[in-house]
């Protein structure tokens, strides 16, 4: 099997510049990089993304270089001018996306450009997948500036298996709510057949978003969309543990760490690594440093912190205003505190080679990781892998996903000043012990879920929702459809249940609306279905009795409506039930009240039940008003024979034991059938579907865990079913 994984990023690992006229490469040797090496089997695998420099630079024939030389190291470019990455990767990207998923809504920008650039951008990446992805092909997208894709790959092949991963938090919904394209971006994301995120949190704030905003449901994390099943999980990602720990035997880093010792004689030192992004808090950092010398005077000239803050997405103006917040600030705490020998911080606004971040992970006595938010944060990772002799002590924000991770780190609120001032303290000043016992506990951590497993259990995980597509998915083959139509040929006795909406007819968007009527060439099929003399056909519904007749009238049907509670026999409608209204009368002001409240929301009074419709209503309304109803209800209900039940956009109050199932059953045992189809979409026939004899052909409409023997996809395929017999 060709089995080719597709990683699409928008940076490569490997990153193009130009130095004295002539192109260079560099590869970074990324966390993420390292992981997917260890994915690549085949030699079939690529990675797709924008080389770093703007092609408005280049030649045709550097262009055609660059293509060259990328190919060799299993990559493929995707060419972007400088427009595009202005406001593509500056602008909605880094100036709109970022600031909200982080909880920054002063810091976001919403410019029209910036969204056409980001749709274009997305249809670049997606054509120069759609250049190397073929049926069997694996494919991987990562990151928030790329959302659209897996729709956009989903529309030109349907069967595609997609995967996405977020690297940043996924907000909740009062912050995604602000974006003005959500809506497109949480379609663009359920393309995809696994969306991953950092930890259960974004998955929960994820799913929340998609039910408030486009209405879908999920069960247990996977999200149905029309005949296709959206799966999400957390995976946390992880880094190359072995990198860090074996940095210890690396020569470089010894010679780094020896002529550090001569300073850290005397003094203590607590380290702070990041990009320069107002996300990772540095001021705060700063202001809770100097809340430290001042409350904790004995490390004066003791202690010194070394920021390493590497520069980043300069052309954004947040980021050139932090740079200056943060450099008044270490001059400011520089003033205040230095002596002729000895200055509190040391400040770098410049990217460190590894060695010498390895050896200063070594080195620090407190590794200070508090960020104001974060998707995961790899620096404190890094470091515990770094303590070789299981000494030092990490404090880190709660606000990264790292901390659910580790949690023998000192865990603080960035915003809590004091906090982190005296967590420098608790750090600096724990016992030998205490953090071996720490370090170690993290670092066990650290070393199992590398990102190495990280991106095996991944990519694992998305196989396998292909399997369980399959296995959940019971779809009616083409030699179960032939054994079926031969089984009805052969048969005498022929029973067929039919569910009405959402089988034989699509749903409208009211139940009293025009187009539930059944069409002409319904009506026909049903005809000649039952002018055969060997079938006994009967429409089974939750709907009115008067409904039924209706649309039925001339028709040698049997009809059954209110989910048994009513039987259409020999010319007349009867019931076995008895109607006792009390409970309806306790009921009925409630649901009028969520319909007064609710707009688009409908209420339906059948003579056994109440049904409020809901497929109308504003998703992020109907989410809520459905639960606050489901509530309401249950504390109203003083009966336990009267169940709640939820539907397709429907919260259905009716007596339990008047289902589906006893009324099929009734039927099923009328007589010694040859042959029984039922076939249905909704919850009501999974009652049926269990009552009728285990030889009988029950189908299920749609892709829902269901008791039935088969599915189908949806109305057309039923029609489709019934005009074949
Ligand atoms: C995003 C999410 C999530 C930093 N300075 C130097 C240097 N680094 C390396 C670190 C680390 C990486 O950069 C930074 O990773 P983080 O995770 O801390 O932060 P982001 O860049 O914001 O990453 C984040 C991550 O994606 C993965 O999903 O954890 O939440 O925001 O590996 O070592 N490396 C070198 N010199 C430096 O000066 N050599």
């Amino acid at each position: 099997m060709n089995d080719k994984l597709i990683i699409v990023s928008t940076r490569l690992p490997v990153s193009v510049s130009r130095v004295d006229g002539k192109l260079r490469f560099d590869s970074s040797a990324g966390g993420l990089a390292t992981a997917i090496h260890s994915l690549k089997k085949s030699k079939d695998s690529v990675w797709v993304g924008w080389p770093g420099i703007a092609s408005d630079d280049l030649t045709r024939s550097e262009k055609q270089q660059i293509t060259t030389e990328l190919q060799k190291r299993g990559c493929y470019p995707v060419f972007l001018t400088s427009d595009q990455v202005d406001a593509f990767y500056s602008g909605y990207s880094n100036s709109t996306l970022w600031p909200l998923f982080h909880y920054f809504p002063r810091e976001a920008t919403f410019v029209d450009d910036y969204w056409r650039a980001y749709q274009e951008v997305n249809a670049l990446f997606t054509k120069t997948v759609l250049k190397f992805a073929t049926r069997d092909s694996k494919i991987w997208v990562h990151d928030y500036q790329l959302m659209l894709v897996p729709r956009m790959i989903r529309t030109a092949q349907k069967d595609a298996l997609i995967g996405f991963f977020l690297h940043t938090p996924f907000p909740s919904f009062e912050i995604f709510r602000l974006i003005p394209e959500r809506e497109m971006l949480l379609e663009g994301l359920l393309g995809a057949d696994m969306i991953g995120f950092h930890t259960y949190d974004y998955v929960h704030y994820f799913l929340t978003s998609i039910v408030k905003v486009l209405g879908h449901e999920n069960s247990l994390g996977t999200i149905r969309i029309g005949d296709r099943l959206v799966h999400t999980d957390a995976f946390p990602i992880g880094i190359d543990y072995k990198k860090f720990e074996n940095e210890s035997k690396n020569r470089k880093v010894h010679a780094i760490l020896k002529s550090f010792n001569v300073l850290r004689v005397k003094t203590k030192i607590i380290l702070s690594v990041d990009r320069a992004d107002y996300t990772k808090g540095i001021p705060a950092r700063l202001d809770a440093f100097e809340q430290f010398l001042e409350r904790y005077p004995q490390y004066v000239k003791k202690a010194v912190l070394l920021i390493i803050a590497v520069p980043s997405r300069g052309d954004v103006d947040a980021y050139r205003d932090l740079r200056a917040t943060i450099e008044q600030k270490v001059s400011r705490i520089n003033g205040r505190f230095a002596t002729i020998d000895w200055s509190p911080i040391t400040y770098r606004y410049q990217p460190v080679p590894f060695e010498e971040l390895s050896a200063l992970y070594r080195l620090a006595d407190v590794m200070l990781v508090t960020p104001l938010r974060d998707g995961m944060n790899l620096v404190a990772k890094e470091y515990v892998a770094s303590r070789s002799n299981h000494d030092g002590a990490l404090v880190l924000s709660d606000m990264a996903g790292a901390a659910i991770e580790l949690t023998d780190a000192l865990l603080v609120n960035p915003n809590n000043t004091t906090q982190v001032a005296d967590a420098i303290h608790d750090g600096l000043s724990m016992t030998r012990s205490e953090q071996h016992k720490r370090m170690k506990k993290m670092q066990a951590r650290v070393a199992e879920y590398t990102i190495e497993k990280w991106a095996q259990d991944f990519i694992t995980e998305l196989k396998a929702t292909k399997t369980r597509k399959n296995k959940t998915i019971k779809s009616l083959t083409e030699d179960q459809e032939n054994e079926l139509i031969q089984k009805y040929d052969n048969a005498e006795k022929r029973l067929i249940l039919l569910d009405y909406d959402g089988t034989l007819k699509e749903f409208s968007s009211s139940p009293r609306s025009r187009r539930s009527e059944p069409t002409n060439k319904l009506r026909k099929m049903l005809k000649v279905l039952t002018q055969d003399k060997r079938n006994k056909v009967v429409i089974i519904s939750g709907r009115k009795k008067n409904t039924l007749s209706s649309y039925f009238k001339d028709h040698n049907l049997g009809l059954i409506a209110e989910h048994g509670g009513w039987m259409f026999d020999l010319g007349r409608w009867i019931s076995h039930s008895k109607n006792t209204p009390d409970w309806k009368n306790s009921i009925r002001p409630i649901l009028k009240t969520f319909v007064a409240r609710t707009p688009g929301s409908e209420f339906e009074e059948k003579d056994f039940s109440f049904v409020w419709h809901y497929r109308l209503v504003q998703p992020n309304l109907a989410y809520v008003r459905k639960e606050a109803l489901k509530t309401k209800l249950k504390s109203a209900l003083h009966s336990d024979e009267i169940g709640i039940f939820e539907g397709q956009k429907i919260i259905e109050v009716k007596p339990k034991r008047m289902n589906k199932g006893a009324a099929a059953n009734k039927l099923a045992r009328e007589t010694k059938w040859d042959f029984i189809l039922a076939i249905g979409d909704d919850y009501t026939d999974e009652d049926m579907f269990l009552a009728l004899p285990h030889n009988a052909y029950t189908i299920n409409v749609g892709m829902q865990d269901t008791n039935a023997r088969f599915q189908l996809s949806n109305v057309d395929e039923v029609l489709r079913l019934l005009h074949a017999l």
